[in-house]
């Protein structure tokens, strides 16, 4: 063979081998994903009889929006403080690796604040307003959760959940105003689950009127940020073993069969948690911290064969 053309035939091969590699190792293609969030100080609910507070809010609700994305993509984050609010407010998402005084900083009544960030890092974190004072901030109510699915998606380390449920809590302090009571621990008197005490359960609030659901045998994965100022969460599914616990959310940091889970104020972890497949069970999932349980921090999970098809689905994973 001319040795001209054995050259050229192997630089066809190496070229061809390149682009195969190229071709093999391209992620999931990164998107950007745009978020809009409005600061809002009205009042809300907080407990299934209509109790009414004081809140500062994202978007209006507590907690605020879901966010969720996958790892890689790009977070386009704008943070809306109308003018008719009396305080600043800014954005904190632990997801995002950037500078606390530019990206986090406050944003005065009439202001906006664009910024972004690439979510590098698989898993569920907690979003928060940093304005001062951070404690009445939170305790009034400015925190959600992103969730930042693995750019891999399912696999046996991390099996595709039949539901997916958020539970965000939180202290719930009476007097608002009381900056100082929040940042000492004081006059706290309720637990907020997703914004109200005892959310989700009937047993100890007959004014309760949701639940979680699943079917019997049924993978739920719960989504759980702690969002309390000062207390760490004992998390546990009473009358289940968590299969899986997922700390900080990414499956490369997986526990297998655990009984409580000690959630840091400020974390978040996924749990993975499979009811009995041959008959009807409830759950209680608490946190076994009997001062939080017990006002209001008790969330049952009912896997029964009619189960609402719609729940722990789509934008159907955080229920108010
Ligand atoms: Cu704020």
């Amino acid at each position: 063979m001319n040795i001209k053309l054995l050259t050229k035939a192997i630089k066809y091969e190496v070229f061809g081998v390149l682009i195969m590699a190229l071709f093999i190792a391209q992620p999931i293609a990164a998107k950007t994903v745009k978020v809009t969030m409005t600061a809002k100080e009205t009042n809300v609910v907080i407990d299934n009889k209509g109790t009414e507070y004081p809140a500062w809010t994202y978007d209006g609700k507590i907690p605020g929006p879901v966010v969720r994305v996958t790892e890689g993509d790009t977070v386009d984050f704008k943070l809306i403080n109308p003018d008719t609010n009396k305080n600043s407010h800014s954005m904190d998402f632990h997801a995002a690796v950037v500078d606390v005084l530019k990206e986090f900083s406050e944003v005065k009544p009439g202001e906006n604040k664009h910024f972004s960030f690439v979510a590098k890092h698989p898993g569920v974190f907690f979003y928060h307003c940093g304005a001062t004072t951070m404690a009445q901030h939170i305790a009034r109510g400015m925190y959600g959760i992103i969730i930042v699915d693995p750019k891999e998606g399912y696999s046996a380390a991390y099996p595709k959940p039949d539901r997916e449920y958020v539970l965000i809590q939180s202290q719930y302090f009476p007097n608002a105003k009381d900056k100082n009571a929040m940042i000492e621990n004081r006059g706290w008197t309720g637990s907020l689950i997703n914004g109200k005490i005892f959310h989700y359960d009937p047993v100890h609030d007959e004014n309760a009127s949701l639940t979680l659901q699943s079917k019997p045998g049924e993978r739920v994965r719960i989504f759980f940020v702690n969002a309390n100022i000062n207390n760490p969460v004992a998390f546990h599914p009473i009358a289940g073993i968590w299969d899986r616990v997922y700390i900080n959310g990414n499956p490369q940091n997986t526990l297998y069969g655990i009984q409580t889970r000690n959630v840091a104020v400020a974390s978040a972890d996924t749990f993975d948690l499979v009811s009995p497949a041959d008959h009807p069970t409830n759950n209680a999932i608490v946190d076994h911290s009997m001062s939080a349980a017990m006002r209001g921090a008790i969330t049952v999970l009912m896997n029964m064969p009619d189960a609402d098809p719609k729940l722990g689905k789509g934008d159907n994973i955080l229920i108010r």
